[in-house]
């Protein structure tokens, strides 16, 4: 019964590995607002749309410095993934870092920049003013951060196995 069993989840772990043949195609994502290499004001929200539905979002925005900015929690819908950004992000350049698990338990990931145009930026990629006053911020924002990190923590958790399964094929 027991090498029955484990023949079985041999099988099933084979089966896994097949399935990254190319037939099942990952998704991609179709838009972004801000738009991938756009000059614009600073956005109150990061929308991302895929090619397919998507779950377990996770996204990280940094500036040009590689300082991480205040993103609320990322939430999915359909093709669509929504995140708030919980500042008034300076200007400069940005660049957004996302990460989803396709229906079809694939996770995919990928980057694009913007240019947040105003105060403390050329709109050239210039680098942002290192002494920025966060302290300034309505408090809320570390709490985001907080909250985003454990969201963060929770959706690695969820992806680890689709992860595993991923660097196996
Ligand atoms: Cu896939």
């Amino acid at each position: 019964m027991i090498a029955r069993f484990a023949a079985a989840v041999a099988a099933a772990g084979l089966v896994t590995a097949l399935g990254t043949a190319p037939a099942a195609a990952h998704t991609t994502l179709k838009s972004a607002t801000p738009a991938p290499n756009s000059t614009g004001a600073a956005p109150s929200k990061i929308v991302l749309t895929y090619a397919d539905p998507v779950m377990v979002p996770q996204i990280v925005l940094t500036d040009g410095a590689g300082k991480r900015h205040a993103a609320g929690k990322a939430e999915a819908v359909d093709n669509t993934v929504t995140v708030p950004v919980t500042e008034s992000l300076p200007g400069g350049r940005y660049t957004v870092g996302w990460r989803v698990v396709a229906t079809d338990g694939h996770p995919v990931t990928g980057t694009y920049r913007f240019t947040v145009q105003g105060a403390g930026g050329t709109g050239s990629g210039g680098a942002v003013a290192s002494a920025e006053p966060e302290k300034d911020d309505s408090g809320g924002s570390s709490g985001w951060l907080w909250i985003g990190l454990g969201a963060l923590l929770v959706a690695l958790a969820g992806g680890g196995i689709a992860w595993a399964r991923r660097a196996k094929g």
